[in-house]
């Protein structure tokens, strides 16, 4: 594999699921034995970062943390006039780190206020331009393929067959991007799934995304029966970047839950107690068990891009 930025980087997505769930609990400290990854950091991240960073020493990698930000501005614009705050241009600084490193991550959020850039994948087409070594996105504008690995790795791991699946919009405070559930319906496509989307009106994704799911606007249909509930807030596509108001009420608890098959609920975290979800729900999910598998994701993506 040459990079991981999106499922349609991997030649074979079963096989990685498989790969995932095969290496689990496993080390192999030789494998990537005098090879370094460096992880790049525009916005902060506790699970992605640690997750990898272990998954990293699990294959005997060394690992380099940098975080853009204050103090260390890069510029991302091309032929910018560098006049400004940022004293060094995305370009030059990616061609020498990928000249240290074997594995060049990189995390950056959409700006969801500039949709063409962020669909686009600006930032991250000009990292994959300028790096001579493979990319893995740690979230990029649109998408966040590690997580959305971890999540089929978790559902296929729970050896229910045919499962519906059902993702739930819900509230939060802030804006927030559509990377997760972008991509858990893009990867959720190669499993053999009855996968269903909800959400208020105003919350509609980019068609590409939903193609092979149900869409409704009522949650409790989405739920009925459910073995899965994803769970995940986004900030509208339509009106970019914003924050509806209204819609407190498709916060997920127990009643709604009891409408599911016993369903199992999911949340990538950080999540807002009693905002996205009930503490009830939380504490009664597998949303740690999701959260661990982040490890074993990340280490069979290391290992195909080693290869590579
Ligand atoms: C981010 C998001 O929604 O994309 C990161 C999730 C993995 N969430 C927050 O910033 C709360
Ligand atoms: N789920 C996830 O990617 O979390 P972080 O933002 O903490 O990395």
């Amino acid at each position: 594999m040459k990079q991981f930025t999106s499922v349609a980087d991997v030649p074979n997505v079963s096989n990685l699921i498989e790969d995932v769930l095969r290496i689990k609990g496993t080390q192999d400290r030789e494998f990537g034995k005098h090879k370094n990854l460096t992880m790049l950091f525009f916005n902060p991240s506790l699970r992605t970062r640690m997750s990898t960073q272990k998954a990293a020493q699990n294959l005997g990698m060394d690992v380099s943390v940098l975080d853009s930000g204050q103090g260390w501005k890069l510029e991302t614009e091309p032929g910018a006039i560098m006049n400004g705050d940022a004293q060094e241009h995305i370009c030059d600084a990616i061609k020498v780190m990928s000249s240290y490193t074997d594995v060049l991550a990189v995390r950056s959020f959409p700006t969801l206020t500039d949709k063409e850039a962020d669909y686009n994948e600006t930032l991250l087409k000009a990292v994959i331009a300028s790096s001579q070594v493979p990319v893995l996105s740690l979230e990029s504008a649109t998408r966040h393929p590690l997580q959305s690995l971890t999540d089929m790795a978790t559902i296929v791991e729970s050896g229910i067959r045919k499962p519906k699946i059902a993702v739930t919009w819900a509230p939060h405070p802030k804006c927030l991007p559509q990377a997760v559930v972008n991509s858990f319906l893009e990867w959720s496509a190669f499993l053999d799934a009855d996968v269903w989307l909800t959400h208020p009106p105003g919350y509609e994704l980019d068609a590409p995304f939903t193609q092979h799911a149900t869409v409704t606007h009522n949650q409790l249909e989405a739920l009925e029966d459910a073995d899965f509930v994803y769970c995940k807030n986004w900030s509208s596509v339509t009106h970019y970047g914003q924050r509806l108001e209204g819609y407190d009420d498709w916060m997920v608890d127990t009643m709604k839950m009891s409408r599911t098959k016993q369903g199992k609920f999911m949340h990538c975290l950080p999540v807002r107690r009693n905002v996205v979800a009930t503490d009830a729900v939380i504490d009664s999910s597998i949303v740690y068990e999701q959260a661990a598998n982040r490890v074993w994701a990340a280490q069979a993506v290391l290992q195909q891009l080693l290869k590579a």
